[in-house]
């Protein structure tokens, strides 16, 4: 069982991408998420029975960043969400990784970015070259356009995530492979 930690301005779709990825449905009507929340799911990866995996959910909104700094505690690892049809929470990024990134401890938090709405694509205001640059630039694992609404990359995000964690953190891996 390990932490996961879901980030990223209010309104980019945390909230959905966690319905979709935990009960494999798009719910239209969402409400505001207000502190924190969270999410269960066991996933299969490749050279392990499964994974339990608790999704921490964060309200995007400023008042509650100063709780998002308690609750990264204990994560193994971060989905940093943006909208591509909204630029400016693809400019707030940089402000979310620094939290992600404020604990004090050995391990880097790996996070891996995630473009959501993709099924708005037509309509989009953040291109491949920045978010390119931008994961680079911020030593993040990778990136993945998703949607929750057709689901594509939903799981396959998240798999990446977790199976990223199990191979750069051997202490998981033998504990696993063991019992
Ligand atoms: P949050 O948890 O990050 O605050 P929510 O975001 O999950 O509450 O989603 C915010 C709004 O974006 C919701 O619309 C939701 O339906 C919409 N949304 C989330 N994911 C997608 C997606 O993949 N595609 C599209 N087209 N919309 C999405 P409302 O209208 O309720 O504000
Ligand atoms: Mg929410």
């Amino acid at each position: 069982m390990f932490k996961i930690v879901n980030s990223g301005d209010g309104a980019v779709g945390k909230t959905s991408f966690l319905k979709r990825f935990t009960s494999g449905v798009f719910v239209e009507q969402s409400q505001s998420t207000i502190g924190t929340g969270f999410f269960t799911k066991s996933v299969k990866l490749e050279n392990l029975d499964h994974a339990d995996l608790t999704i921490w959910d964060f309200g995007g909104q400023g008042r509650f960043r100063d709780i998002l700094r308690d609750f990264i505690i204990g994560a193994y690892g971060a989905l940093l969400l943006f909208d591509i049809t909204r630029y400016q929470s693809f400019s707030n990024l940089r402000e979310w990784i620094t939290l992600l990134r404020s604990k004090e401890e050995d391990y880097e938090l790996p996070i891996l970015l995630l473009g959501t709405k993709c099924d708005l694509a037509d309509v989009r205001e953040v291109f491949p070259e920045d978010i390119d640059k931008f994961v680079e630039d911020n030593n993040l694992i990778g990136y993945f356009e998703t949607s929750s609404k057709t689901g594509i990359n939903i799981e396959e995000s998240v798999k990446f995530l977790v199976q990223y964690i199990f191979n750069h953190n051997k202490g998981i891996t033998q504990h696993r492979s063991v019992y």
